[in-house]
């Protein structure tokens, strides 16, 4: 079994070529994105042993999708191409500098996930499970599935990561913090962005949101603090500045990105907030080009920049 297992919905990705509206462009670029695929390709290329499974249509998107999710070297045996519901499909444009995503995964192959798609023994054997509060959002047999996941994983003692990407679209924040909420209790670590946690809590006040992580169990990486990463772990406060970025051109995937390297970085025996480090470099990388997960880097060209190594061009 992978150290790190992840699970959730993928979907086929559809862009215009130059970043702007649909409506005026003659073609679409095609590519696919998840949140949670995302993750496990940003730790699959820094070296890890990852898996991911989910349910995607047996349609060419679903198939397509599983080829380059397994081409990046992550396990993909325990994801399923079934022929009842197809693949769910995003469309992104940019409409006055400002990004539109638009869904289509309602009843997709993904929503109609069920706990007896779960291959218990598999997660149990794993070192770190990671979810997102987008699976529960599918739908209710969705949210059974993650839930039946956290559990057996914590039964067998393996390590829970959850990030809870709100995504309004989807839910209402009242539905989202009844779920979420005590997700982030279960949790090891819970990766939440300042943004989702002043909705998630009602309050735009950081002494506020510190006083509710501090009663967590988990370790708390808050992003997006000003620009900053703010680590929470035990009584221990440690503020990490973003790293810079030269220029941001998609920030759709940061989230993951930073998640995938902070992961990675703990599967590879850093601290908490050297795994922020790495995961900020991540993120920072992924801005910087279109597309949820392309920009993701391998390791040496992370390490280089993790320990501030030259650059040898030629
Ligand atoms: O974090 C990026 C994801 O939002 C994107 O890949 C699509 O998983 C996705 C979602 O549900 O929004």
């Amino acid at each position: 079994t992978p150290d790190l297992l992840t699970f959730g919905e993928t979907m086929a990705l559809f862009m215009p070529q130059e970043y702007r509206g649909i409506e005026g462009a003659a073609s679409l670029e095609q590519s696919f994105g998840g949140a949670e695929s995302n993750v496990a390709i940003g730790a699959a290329r820094l070296g890890c042993s990852v898996g991911w499974f989910g349910a995607l249509g047996d349609d060419p998107f679903g198939r397509s999708i599983l080829k380059r999710i397994r081409g990046e070297g992550v396990d993909v045996s325990r994801a399923k191409l079934v022929s009842s519901a197809p693949t769910g499909m995003m469309f992104r444009e940019m409409i006055a500098g400002k990004l539109a995503v638009h869904y289509y995964r309602k009843h997709s192959a993904a929503s109609q996930m069920q706990t007896g798609d779960l291959d218990l023994d598999y997660i149990k054997s794993c070192k770190l499970l990671h979810v997102t509060g987008i699976t529960p959002a599918l739908s209710e047999n969705c949210r059974d599935t993650i839930l039946a996941a956290v559990a057996a994983a914590k039964e067998a003692g393996v390590k829970i990561s959850f990030d809870p990407n709100l995504r309004l679209k989807l839910w209402s924040i009242e539905e989202a913090r009844r779920v979420v909420l005590p997700l982030a209790e279960q949790a090891d670590y819970f990766l939440p962005g300042w943004d989702e946690l002043r909705m998630l809590y009602e309050t735009d006040d950081f002494e506020v949101v510190k006083d509710k992580l501090s009663h967590l169990k988990a370790i708390s990486i808050v992003k997006g603090v000003g620009d900053t990463t703010v680590v929470m772990d035990g009584g221990q406060t440690v503020e990490v500045p973003f790293y810079p970025a030269d220029k941001v051109v998609d920030t759709v995937g940061a989230g993951d990105g930073f998640c995938s390297g902070f992961l990675a970085g703990i599967l590879k025996g850093m601290t908490p907030v050297e795994a922020v480090r790495l995961g900020s470099i991540n993120g920072s990388l992924v801005v910087q080009m279109r597309g949820d997960w392309e920009a993701l880097p391998d390791w040496p060209t992370v390490e280089r920049r993790l320990y501030d190594k030259g650059w040898v061009e030629r």
